[in-house]
């Protein structure tokens, strides 16, 4: 029987280690659930050609551009997803949204409060016309992670008093892995802090259903300068002995305590320097009923203390979240087989296609982006000047 569902032609813009992560998900995302729409590979775009193309044979993009907007002006393309760094998210997407293109940016939104508002107006905009923004904080997106927000959603931890976030790598912990983009100010806007502390941000807002009020900060960055030219196709890349050496212009690490707006004290911490951490994404949530406990190196795991129990009996669960009753499993495999990195990329793009049928507003929303890009922008000043600061309207 044919599928008469119609066809959402999608447009990447990037190919690269984000690119390989959102491709899979468009190609996975119509086999395992039961879409209103079918994702289309329309085009992928990198001004390199033959890396877009070889990126687009492996995924099976079904064309190529070199120019993002190429993509803008094509019927085909519904919607743009942007995995390129963030410097260019803010052009890519306002003019995107205002060609009547859904978009999906990859985080941090963007690379200064300035450039978030716009695209947070953008979206606020193209809302009004039908047109939906999502941006890609995929963590949100691990079961165990929005199991635990349904949990502390339904009072199971009672009120919050403190929140624990940590984004722990160790891929620059090496003096001569080499320079990258992500690197480079002028092209990620912030080191450490805002390419994995953006993420444990995004996370202690959403998991807690509170905002982040005020911060003080404290960024560091180790090692001056890395080598030039290396091979950093992957995050490290390999030790290079080139001698030319170029300078580091972002933080390697990144610090800081927080108050909520609810009452709750924060302790965060981002770093790219804690040896024999690989993707420790950890958040410790505790409440006058409860604790709860995540890290993404034990990701189909969360752990969770009851306070009202029986304190002979008492101590932290350890509840494997691969049932069928626990978020978007049932799409997957038996119970304890579990799901990877990756499947948080197709339950985003899941989640967002269902939107844009259903036309309702995707989350994270543009405006959630916004809301970490003040509190980036808020550690970093503090960083600088030594004092509190509070997140405002302008940080
Ligand atoms: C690099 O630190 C990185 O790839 C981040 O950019 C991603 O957002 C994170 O998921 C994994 O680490």
């Amino acid at each position: 029987m044919s599928d008469t569902r119609p066809d959402l032609g999608i447009g990447m813009v990037g190919y690269a280690f984000m690119g390989a992560a959102h491709s899979q998900a468009w190609r996975t995302a119509p086999a395992f659930f039961d879409l209103p729409v079918t994702p289309r590979l329309s085009a992928i775009c990198g001004r390199d050609e033959a890396a877009a193309s070889d990126v687009a044979r492996r995924f099976g993009w079904e064309s190529v551009e070199t120019d993002w907007r190429a993509l803008l002006t094509r019927d085909d393309i519904d919607v743009i997803d942007i995995c390129t760094p963030g410097h260019t998210h803010a052009e890519i997407a306002i003019a995107a949204l205002e060609a009547g293109k859904h978009v999906l940016c990859e985080k941090p939104l963007a690379n200064t409060v300035e450039e978030a508002e716009a695209m947070a107006d953008a979206a606020a905009a193209a809302a009004e016309r039908g047109v939906r923004a999502m941006c890609g904080f995929t963590y949100r997106r691990t079961p165990a992670v929005a199991f635990a927000r349904q949990l502390v959603a339904s009072g199971r931890i009672g009120t919050i008093r403190h929140v624990r976030g940590q984004y722990l790598q160790d891929w620059l912990a090496d003096e001569d892995a080499p320079l990258s983009w992500r690197l480079d100010k002028s092209l990620a806007g912030s080191g450490a802090l805002g390419d994995i502390g953006a993420h444990i941000i995004d996370m202690a807002q959403f998991v807690s259903g509170d905002a982040i009020a005020s911060v003080n900060g404290l960024m560091q960055t180790f090692v001056p300068t890395r080598p030039v030219g290396g091979d950093h196709a992957t995050l490290g890349g390999t030790s290079s002995s080139a001698t030319e050496r170029g300078p580091v212009t972002v933080d390697d690490a990144a610090a800081f305590t927080a108050r909520f707006v609810g009452g709750a004290i924060g302790v965060f911490e981002a770093t790219r320097f804690a040896t024999g951490r690989k993707n420790a994404l950890r958040l410790e949530i505790n409440g006058t009923l409860g604790s709860l406990a995540f890290d993404f190196e034990d990701m189909n795991v969360l752990e969770l203390f009851d306070a009202t129990e029986d304190p002979s009996v008492a101590g932290f669960r350890r509840i494997l979240v691969t049932e069928p009753t626990h978020p978007y499993i049932a799409a997957w495999w038996p119970p304890g087989h579990g799901l990877g990195y990756e499947h948080g990329f197709t339950h985003q793009v899941v989640d967002l296609v269902t939107d844009i049928a259903k036309g309702a507003d995707p989350t994270p929303s543009f405006a959630d982006g916004l809301a970490v890009q003040r509190v980036l922008a808020a550690v970093e000043a503090s960083a600088v000047d030594g004092t509190t600061h509070q997140i405002g309207a302008t940080a």
